[in-house]
C-alpha cells in the first residue's frame, strides 16, 4: 500500500502555474409561481427579518438519478483509522475523526451513501450518515455537494447546510457558493498541485445571511424516514440552463468551508495527515480533519471515465466483483429502496 501510494506521490510532478481568471455564470432571477406558502426568520442585522417564500421543494422524485456509496469508518473507528477511502492527493476524504489522536469518531460526518435526484424545477440530494444506533444522533455537522458543471474536475458551485434540524424544509443555515474567478482546483483540478495556488476557493456567496436575490434557491433539511440522512434542494436555475455535470457529497465541521477548496491544494500532504495507517509517514489526521466526501457521480451524459474525482462505474449485473472491470468486495456498497437493492462501487 505503501509502496503503491509512493508511485502516485511521484507521478505528480505537474508545473506549478497561477491560478486561472475565468468568467462569472449569472444565475437568473426565478420566475415567481404558485403563492406564498412558508416564511422563515433571519437575523439581519439586530432585526429579525420575516422572508416570504413562492417556490419549496416538495418531496423528491422516485427514481434517482444518480447513487453513490462511501466507506464505513465505524468499522475501524476503534482503531483509530479509516479503513480506506482517504486519499488526499486525489481530494477523496475519509477522516470523520478529530486530529491528532482519531479518538473521537463522528458518525454525523460519516457518509454511507448518497443519492442524487431532479425534475423540472430542482436538484435534490440525500446524504446518510451513519447510524451507530445512538438515539441522541443529530445532524449537527454541514452536508453539501459540490457541482463541476464543465466536468473539468474544478467545482463550480457549492451548496452547504448546517446542522439541519427539522424535517420541514428550510432555508436556515444553507449557502450556496461559486467559484465566480475559475479558481477552484489551481492547476490540477481535484489533485495536489506542486506549488500550493493562491486560490480564494468558492469566494461568492449567491444564497444565504443576508444574500437573499432569491430567497427560494436553497433549501435543507432532515429526511421524514431517515433521521440519519440529510436532504437538500436548490433550484436547478442555479445551473444556468446547463444539464450535464459531475456532482460529489461533502460532510465536515469547521474544515469544510467554502473558502478552502480544494483543501489539498491549500495544505500539503504532511500538514493534513491521513486517516489511513497504513501511510506512517502522513497519519494520522493534522491539520484536515473531521471531513468526509465521495467521489463524483455524472449527470446527465455518458463519462468516458477519465473525468476528474469520478466515481468507478457501478458493477454491472451478473458481473462478478473480482473479475477485470470489477470491484473488489471490501468497496461494494449496497442500498435499499424500497424493494429493490442497487450495488455501487466505492472504490476511491
Ligand atoms: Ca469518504
Ligand atoms: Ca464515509
Ligand atoms: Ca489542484
Ligand atoms: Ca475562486
Amino acid at each position: 500500500m505503501k509502496a503503491k501510494f509512493n508511485l502516485f506521490v511521484l507521478s505528480l510532478i505537474f508545473t506549478a502555474l497561477a491560478c486561472g481568471t475565468g468568467t462569472a455564470t449569472p444565475v437568473p432571477p426565478a420566475a415567481p409561481t404558485e403563492i406564498v406558502v412558508v416564511t422563515s426568520t433571519i437575523q439581519a442585522s439586530s432585526e429579525p427579518t420575516k422572508i416570504a417564500h413562492a417556490m419549496i421543494p416538495g418531496e423528491f422524485p422516485s427514481e434517482p438519478g444518480g447513487i453513490v456509496g462511501d466507506q464505513d469508518s465505524s468499522i475501524t473507528a476503534e482503531e483509530k483509522r479509516a479503513p480506506s477511502g482517504d486519499r488526499f492527493t486525489f481530494s477523496r476524504f475519509e477522516r470523520p475523526f478529530n486530529a491528532e489522536t482519531m479518538d473521537v469518531y463522528y458518525p454525523s460526518i460519516d457518509i454511507q451513501g448518497a443519492t442524487f435526484y431532479q425534475d423540472d424545477l430542482w436538484l435534490y440530494v440525500e446524504i446518510v450518515l451513519k447510524d451507530t444506533g445512538d438515539e441522541a444522533f443529530s445532524l449537527d455537522g454541514k452536508y453539501g455537494f459540490e457541482i463541476d458543471l464543465d466536468t473539468a474536475g474544478g467545482g463550480d458551485l457549492l451548496v452547504l447546510a448546517s446542522q439541519p434540524a427539522s424535517t420541514e424544509w428550510s432555508t436556515s443555515g444553507v449557502e450556496v457558493w461559486e467559484d465566480t474567478n475559475d479558481d477552484v482546483g489551481g492547476v490540477t483540478p481535484t489533485i495536489t498541485d506542486k506549488t500550493p495556488p493562491a486560490c480564494d476557493g468558492f469566494e461568492t456567496l449567491l444564497f444565504g445571511g443576508n444574500t437573499l436575490d432569491d430567497p427560494d434557491l436553497a433549501w435543507a433539511r432532515v429526511s421524514p424516514t431517515d433521521p440519519h440522512a440529510a436532504q437538500i434542494a436548490v433550484k436547478r436555475d442555479l445551473l444556468n440552463g446547463d444539464s450535464t455535470f459531475l456532482v460529489g457529497m461533502w460532510a465536515g465541521n469547521g474544515d469544510l468551508s467554502h473558502e478552502l477548496f480544494d483543501i489539498n491544494d491549500l495544505f500539503t500532504h504532511e500538514q493534513a495527515g491521513t486517516s489511513l495507517a497504513e501511510l506512517p509517514i502522513f497519519y494520522p489526521i493534522k491539520e484536515v480533519s473531521e471531513l468526509d466526501n465521495t467521489c463524483r457521480m455524472a449527470i446527465g451524459f455518458q463519462p468516458r471515465g477519465n473525468e476528474p474525482g469520478l466515481c468507478p462505474l457501478p458493477i454491472k449485473p451478473g458481473q462478478e466483483p473480482d473479475e477485470p472491470g470489477g470491484c473488489p468486495p471490501e468497496f461494494i456498497v449496497c442500498f435499499n429502496f424500497g424493494n429493490q437493492t442497487v450495488c455501487v462501487c466505492a472504490q476511491p
